[in-house]
């Protein structure tokens, strides 16, 4: 069979761990990739057998292509996916889909009117808290309520997109694994609260902290808090996820789990978080070479992305906002 031509935007993090999943698969071939600066595509080409081209708008027009992996500052994400979709490639976009809505949903469209595939990456679901606390969820009775909350204290935070108000984007957009996990866990959703605020850099649309915290109300009644907070205010790093059900309770800190019920508290090992982008790597060549179901489909992506922006709504108004 033949393999797939794979094109790559960005040379980050992500697109690292794209280029290593592809190079490892025989089922797709690594072929261009574009970024931000001359001298980060060289350094990408000098690390990985792949040819830089100066834009993304020349690479999602490239003939051979068929498969583009958007792994760039978010406020793009968009205008790639949807350029790369009209050019009729599948894409792979690293979340967000896009930091609006709408775009979001054009997206999904249009790559249902072109047949073919546009895959949202959330490693977060693939991972070992998620799934450990999937599979006991069922040890904990109704649930009632949820707390996730994830604080990264940065020491002298320097400008860079992911402390930029239009790149990085509204922080639970941006960071919208926080939202996804419990839409993935809960469903949907009755009504959003939510409260921003930014440290900014004076003169600039940089920041060098934002706290954002907002209160989901589920349809079955769940009551959900998540906040995110990053930069320089913090000084204590907390990444604590909780589950409280009428049994019982899950309490996830860092990568330690435990559950807690009437006389017991068990231990519950995590996984590690690595691997998962060759993981999600592998599955979208699964999907597209034997149609294999992928793990998450874009509009479970979208409905995350809905919530995000009803509490950047609410975070404006101060109101609590309808998600229906
Ligand atoms: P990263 O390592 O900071 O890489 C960012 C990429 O964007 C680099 O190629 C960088 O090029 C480029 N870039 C920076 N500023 C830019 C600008 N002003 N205009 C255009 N391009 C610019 O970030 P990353 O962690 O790979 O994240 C990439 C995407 O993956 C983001 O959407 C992120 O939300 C998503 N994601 C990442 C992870 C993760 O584990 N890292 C997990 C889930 C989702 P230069 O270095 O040349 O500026
Ligand atoms: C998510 N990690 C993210 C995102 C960014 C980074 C920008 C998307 C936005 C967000 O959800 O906050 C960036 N993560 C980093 C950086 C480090 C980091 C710069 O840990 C520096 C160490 N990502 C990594 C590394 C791992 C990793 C080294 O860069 C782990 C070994 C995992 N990042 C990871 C995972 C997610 C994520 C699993 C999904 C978010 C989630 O689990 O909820």
């Amino acid at each position: 069979m033949k393999s797939l031509k794979v094109g790559i935007v960005g040379t980050g993090y992500a697109a690292k761990k794209r280029a290593e999943g592809i190079l490892a698969d025989k089922r797709a071939e690594l072929v261009y990739v574009t970024g931000n600066s001359p001298e980060k595509i060289q350094d990408f080409c000098q690390n990985f057998p792949i040819t830089g081209l100066d834009s993304w708008q020349q690479l999602v027009n490239k003939e051979e292509l068929d498969l583009i992996f958007v792994c760039t500052i978010n406020r793009d994400h968009g205008a790639i996916a949807l350029a790369a979709l009209e050019a009729s490639k599948h894409v792979v976009v690293e979340y967000p889909l896009a930091l609006d809505f709408s775009v979001a949903a054009a997206i999904i469209s249009l790559a249902a009117s072109k047949n073919k595939l546009i895959h949202v990456e959330h490693i977060e679901l693939i991972g070992g808290l998620h799934q450990a606390m999937k599979q006991n969820l069922p040890d904990i009775g109704n649930v009632f309520a949820a707390r996730y909350i994830t604080i990264a204290p940065q020491r002298e935070v320097r400008p860079s997109w992911k402390y930029h108000r239009e790149m990085f984007g509204f922080p639970l957009a941006a960071a919208l694994s926080r939202i996804h996990r419990l839409t993935d866990l809960f469903g949907e959703l009755d009504t959003v609260t939510c409260h921003n605020r930014y440290w900014d850099v004076p003169n600039t649309n940089y920041f060098r902290s934002c706290l954002c915290n907002a209160q989901l109300l589920f349809a079955s009644g769940i009551i959900a808090d998540v906040t995110y907070g990053k930069g320089d205010i913090f000084w204590h790093g907390h990444r604590t996820f909780e589950i409280h059900g009428d049994q019982g309770s899950l309490i996830f800190e860092g990568q330690k789990g435990k559950l807690i019920r009437d006389q017991e508290i068990i231990e519950i090992p995590v996984v590690s978080r690595r691997g998962l982008f060759a993981k999600d790597t592998t599955m979208v060549l699964d999907y597209l070479t034997a149609n294999k179901p992928l793990y998450v489909k874009a509009e479970a992506s979208l409905y995350a992305l809905k919530v995000a922006e009803l509490a950047r709504q609410a975070s404006k108004t101060g109101q609590v906002v309808q998600c229906n």
